[in-house]
C-alpha cells in the first residue's frame, strides 16, 4: 500500500515514524514543508525536513522535539564568543548536515536530490521529498509588521498574534520531482498532526499539490494537532481560535475544506463532532508519548484502508 503523508516538523515527524512502523517504509512518501527554511550563519537550514529525517533515522532529541539527540554546542559557543548570530540554535551534529546541504545547493544540486542522498546515508528507507525545490518562505503578519516564520517562531517565541500568512514564492513553485507521481500512485493520503496554517498550508500553497489532493480518487485523512482543543506544543490552538474562530474538530476540518475525507480527533474532542459535514471523524488517542502510542495513532489514521 502506497501512503503519502504531508508533514511539518516535530509532531508530524513523530507521526510519520508511526506510519513507517505500520506500513513498509519503502511504500511511504513524505512531502515535507519548506516554508520554515532559513539561511543562518551562511547555511541553509530545512528544519522540518531535518526533523523528519532525524525521526526516521532514530536520531531525534525526543525531549527538545527538534535537532539531534546527544547533541553538543561547541561550534555555537565559538560563534557566541566571536559575536556571531546565536538566536537560532545549531548543534554540532546538526551542523554537519547543514554544511553538506549548503555546499550541495551552492554546487547547483536541487534540495530534493540532496535530501534523498542524506536520507539514504542515514539509512532512511521512506521517500522524503521537499514540497518544492523552488524558494518558498512563510511570512507572518503581526501587529508590528510582517516577519519571517523563524523570526516569529524562534526569535519571538510565537508570542505575536497572527493576522495573516504569506507563502512567498508559492505561486511560481513547482512540486519537487516525485511529489505528483507519489500522489498519483497513493492508496491513501495523510495530513500529519502538524499546524494547519504554518506546516501543512505552505505545502498546499504549491498549486499543483493542492490540485492533486483536491482531485484525489483515494481517501485523504487528516490528523488533528489538537487535544482537548489545545496544542500539545506550539501556537496551533491560538492560531485556530483567531483565524478559524475556534478549536473544535470542525475548525480544524475547515482548514482542509475539499481536501479531506476523514479527520482523526482525540478522544477528548469527541464530544464536539458537530459541523464536520462530509468529513468522517475517527476518534483515537492522539498523544504520541511513546512508540506504541505513535503506532496506534498511525493505525487509526490508516485503519479503514488497512482492513
Ligand atoms: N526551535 C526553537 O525553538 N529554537 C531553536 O533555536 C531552533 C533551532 C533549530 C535548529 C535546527 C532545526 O532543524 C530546528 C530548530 N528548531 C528550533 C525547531 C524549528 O524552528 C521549528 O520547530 C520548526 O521550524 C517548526 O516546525
Amino acid at each position: 500500500m502506497n501512503v503519502v503523508t504531508l508533514s511539518g516538523g516535530v509532531g508530524g515527524a513523530r507521526f510519520v515514524r508511526g506510519v513507517c512502523d505500520v506500513v513498509a517504509p519503502r511504500d511511504v512518501t513524505v512531502v515535507g514543508n519548506v516554508g520554515d527554511d532559513l539561511e543562518v550563519l551562511g547555511m541553509h537550514v530545512s528544519p522540518d525536513l531535518d526533523s523528519i529525517l532525524y525521526a526516521l533515522a532514530d536520531l531525534s532529541d525526543e525531549q527538545r522535539g527538534w535537532g539531534r539527540a546527544d547533541e553538543s554546542w561547541q561550534a555555537l559557543g565559538t560563534v557566541a564568543a566571536l559575536g556571531g548570530e546565536t538566536w537560532f540554535l545549531l548543534g554540532d551534529r546538526d551542523l554537519g548536515l547543514h554544511l553538506v546541504r549548503t555546499q550541495a545547493l551552492h554546487d547547483g544540486e536541487p534540495l530534493s536530490a540532496i535530501t534523498a542522498r542524506i536520507a539514504r546515508k542515514l539509512g532512511v528507507d521512506a521517500v522524503l521529498l521537499p514540497a518544492t525545490d523552488d524558494r518558498l518562505r512563510t511570512w507572518i503578519s503581526t501587529a508590528s509588521g510582517e516577519i519571517t516564520f523563524q523570526e516569529w517562531f524562534v526569535a519571538r517565541q510565537h508570542r505575536d498574534e497572527v493576522d495573516g500568512l504569506r507563502f512567498e514564492g508559492a505561486a511560481d513553485a513547482a512540486p519537487a520531482p516525485g511529489v505528483l507521481a507519489a500522489l498519483a500512485a497513493a492508496d491513501l493520503i495523510l495530513l500529519a498532526p502538524s499546524n494547519p496554517y504554518v506546516s501543512v498550508a505552505p505545502i498546499l500553497a504549491v498549486e499543483e499539490i493542492r490540485a492533486a489532493v483536491a482531485a484525489r480518487t483515494v481517501p485523504c485523512v487528516a490528523v488533528s494537532p489538537l487535544i482537548g482543543g489545545r496544542a500539545v506544543k506550539g501556537p496551533a490552538d491560538r492560531m485556530l481560535a483567531r483565524l478559524a474562530g475556534g478549536t473544535s474538530p470542525r475548525h480544524v476540518a475547515r482548514c482542509y475544506e475539499g481536501l479531506i475525507d476523514a479527520l482523526v480527533v482525540d478522544e477528548s474532542d469527541a464530544h464536539d463532532l458537530g459541523g464536520l459535514g462530509d468529513v468522517r471523524p475517527i476518534v483515537a488517542r492522539t498523544l504520541m508519548r511513546d512508540a506504541d502510542a505513535r503506532r496506534r495513532l498511525a493505525e487509526a489514521a490508516l485503519g479503514r484502508v488497512l482492513t
